[in-house]
């Protein structure tokens, strides 16, 4: 059994449900138990600016899956939930990223471990560190809260809007 963490976002049509329906899948998969889900947080998008702000969150799992299992599985979340393909950076319906995987640092062509983006990210860092603030980062070996500090001032959180 491994420990993983993932990023959630949204930011197109009914963003918190889109979000919760994607949690309440990912816990109806006998592979995976979700251990504990983020509160939801209004962002503003990072990366490409000329679209709508964001819904994001996270969850802590514990899962039987590989990595590449586990991925797979969110990618078939993705796809049920009626995610779209857009651009790097773009718009999406539902975003469910691998942060982290135990300890586990690999690089392969579709899949990184840490996430590379999530250490410079408020909007994955700021839930993760409600649900899990002493989660050491595998490649900086630093907490996530610590990382989050690192960030401040923060500019793209907007706020808090919704519970888990
Ligand atoms: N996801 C991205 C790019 N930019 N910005 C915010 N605020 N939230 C996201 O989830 C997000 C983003 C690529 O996945
Ligand atoms: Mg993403
Ligand atoms: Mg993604």
């Amino acid at each position: 059994m491994a420990s993983a963490a993932l990023g959630l976002g949204s930011n197109l049509g009914d963003r918190i449900g889109r979000c919760r329906q994607a949690v309440s899948e990912l816990a109806g998969h006998s592979g995976i138990r979700v251990v504990k889900g983020s509160s939801w947080y209004e962002t503003r998008p990072v990366g490409y600016a000329d679209q709508a702000d964001f819904i994001n969150g996270a969850v802590l799992l514990d899962t039987t899956l590989s990595p590449p299992h586990l991925l797979d599985a969110l990618k078939k979340v993705e796809e049920r939930l009626g995610r779209t393909a857009t651009w790097k950076n773009g718009p999406r319906e539902i975003d469910l990223d691998l942060l982290i995987y135990d300890d586990l640092v690999l690089d392969l062509p579709r899949l990184s471990l840490p996430h590379p983006a999530m250490a410079e990210r408020a909007f994955v860092l700021a839930p993760l560190a409600e649900i899990q603030p002493d989660l050491v980062h595998p490649v900086h070996g630093r907490t996530v809260s610590d990382l989050l500090e690192d960030l401040k001032p923060v500019d793209h959180l907007v706020r808090r809007v919704a519970d888990p």
